[in-house]
C-alpha cells in the first residue's frame, strides 16, 4: 500500500472524519481512468479517506496526496492458468481492503470487470460495504451488446446499491438495452476551472511551426474507430481549402496509420499535425481556435469540457452526451454524424468572425462553470454515498 496517513494539516474543517472510499478504475489514460482519479482527488481534499484498487497507480496521482491510498492488484500467474486470472485477483483484492480498510463505499468505474468484480468482492467480505457503480459508455454502448456479457452486466447493474450514468443519453440507453427499472441517476463529467498562465501564445504557436495567421483546430482521442478521426480529416480538409489552417491531431490507437493515409490522400500533409499521446493537453488547447469531436458513439465527451473550460468552441455530433456538453450556436455546434460539408460550414462561419468567436469562446468557459465544475459535480456522488451509508 502507498499513501500518506490523512494528517489533514491544512484545515481542521476538512478533517472531520468523513466516510472511507474505495476506487476501482482503469489506471491508464482514458475519461474513466481520469473521472475516478480526480474524483478521488477531490473527495481527499474534502476529507474522505480513498483507497485506489487498481493495477497501476493512476496516471493521473502524480504526487502524493494525504488521505489517498493505493493497492496494487497482483495477478496470480500459475502454470496451471492458461491465461492469469485477473478478475478473480482484483475481486480478491477489493474484498481484503473493504475488510482490512474498513471501507464503506466500493465506487467501480465501469460495468465490466469492476463492478462485477466489486459485487463479488461484498459477497466475500466480512464487513457490509455499498457498491456504487459508474457507468462510463463503452461498457454499455459496446460491450453490452455481446451476448455473452449482457447478462453478466444486467446483474452488475441491478445488484449494485447506486448506479450513475455520466449522460441522460447513456442512462435511457441502459434502460432501453437491459429493459431494467433500476434508478439510475446522472452525474456528468466535471473539470476544474483552471486557465493556462502564459502570454506568449505565438511563440508556443512557432515551436510548432504554425504561423499567426492560421487557425488551429485540435481533435484529441484515442483513435477508435467510435472516434471517427477519418471525417475530423475530411472536414478539415474542406476548411484548409478556405482559411488558412492546421489540423492537430494528439493520440494514438487502432486507427492511426489508416488516419496517416487518409491525411495522405486528402494531400494536406504539411497542415496535419501528428502529436501522438500527450500529457500537457492545456498547452496544446491554449493555442487552438476549434475543437472537433464527430465521434458515432459518445457518452459524454470529456474532451470537450477540457477544451471548454480553455474558452475553445467545439463541434460535435448529434450522438450520446454530445449535445448535453455543446450549446448549438452558443458554444459550438452540433452537427449530424458523417455530415463534413456541415462541419466545415459551422467552423469557417465561426473562425472568419473574431466577434462571434469571441462570445462562443466566453460562453464555453462561462458554460462549464455553471454546470460542470469538479465541486458542484462531486457533491452529487458524496450525496448518493451518504443516502445509501444511512439507507437501511
Ligand atoms: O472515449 C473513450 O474511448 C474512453 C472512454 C473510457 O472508457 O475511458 O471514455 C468514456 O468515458 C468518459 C468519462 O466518463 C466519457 O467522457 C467518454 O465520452 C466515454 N467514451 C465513449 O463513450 C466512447
Amino acid at each position: 500500500m502507498v499513501g500518506w496517513i490523512g494528517a489533514c494539516l491544512n484545515s481542521q474543517l476538512h478533517c472531520t472524519m468523513k466516510n472511507k472510499i474505495g476506487i476501482v478504475c482503469y489506471p491508464t489514460i482514458g475519461g474513466s481512468g481520469v473521472v475516478a482519479t480526480e474524483l478521488g482527488i477531490a473527495l481527499a481534499e474534502k476529507g474522505y479517506e480513498v483507497h485506489f484498487i487498481s493495477t497501476t497507480m493512476p496516471f493521473r496521482l502524480k504526487r502524493l496526496y494525504p488521505n489517498i491510498y493505493f493497492h496494487e492488484v497482483e495477478v496470480a500467474n500459475y502454470p496451471v492458468f492458461k491465461n492469469p486470472p485477473y478478475d478473480l485477483s482484483l475481486a480478491n483484492k477489493i474484498a481484503e481492503v473493504i475488510d482490512r480498510e474498513e471501507l464503506d463505499i466500493i465506487h467501480a468505474h465501469y460495468a465490466v470487470p469492476h463492478a462485477i468484480c466489486s459485487i463479488f468482492a461484498k459477497q466475500m467480505a466480512k464487513r457490509d460495504v455499498k457498491i456504487v457503480t459508474t457507468l462510463h459508455g463503452t461498457d454499455i454502448t459496446v460491450l453490452a451488446i455481446d451476448d455473452s456479457l449482457q447478462n453478466m452486466i444486467r446483474y452488475a447493474i441491478e445488484a449494485s446499491d447506486g448506479v450513475t450514468a455520466v449522460s441522460q443519453s447513456l442512462k435511457e440507453q441502459t434502460m432501453d438495452v437491459f429493459d431494467t427499472e433500476k434508478h439510475i441517476d446522472v452525474v456528468h463529467n466535471f473539470i476544474d476551472l483552471e486557465a493556462r498562465k502564459i502570454d506568449d501564445r505565438q511563440s508556443l504557436k512557432s515551436d510548432l511551426n504554425i504561423g499567426e495567421e492560421e487557425k488551429v483546430i485540435i481533435h484529441i482521442s484515442n483513435f477508435r474507430k467510435v472516434k471517427r478521426v477519418e471525417e475530423v480529416v475530411h472536414s478539415f480538409k474542406l476548411i484548409q481549402d478556405e482559411i488558412k489552417a492546421k489540423l492537430l491531431l494528439v493520440g494514438d490507437g487502432p486507427e492511426y496509420s489508416k488516419i496517416r493515409k487518409a491525411v495522405k490522400d486528402h494531400e494536406i500533409e504539411d497542415q496535419v499535425i501528428f502529436m501522438g499521446r500527450q500529457d500537457n493537453i492545456k498547452d496544446l488547447l491554449y493555442i487552438s481556435d476549434l475543437k472537433l469531436l464527430l465521434s458515432e458513439k459518445e457518452s459524454f465527451g470529456l474532451v470537450l469540457l477540457e477544451a471548454m473550460s480553455q474558452g475553445v468552441p467545439c463541434i460535435g455530433t448529434n450522438i450520446g452526451g454530445i449535445p448535453e456538453v455543446i450549446v448549438h450556436g452558443k458554444n459550438g455546434f452540433i452537427v449530424p454524424l458523417g455530415d463534413a460539408i456541415a462541419v466545415a460550414e459551422h467552423a469557417l462561419g465561426l473562425l472568419k468572425d473574431q466577434d462571434m468567436w469571441q462570445h462562443f469562446s466566453i460562453h464555453a468557459k462561462e458554460h462549464v462553470k455553471k454546470y460542470f465544475q469538479t465541486h458542484c459535480v462531486i457533491k452529487q456522488y458524496e450525496d448518493l454515498y451518504e443516502h445509501l451509508i444511512h439507507k437501511e
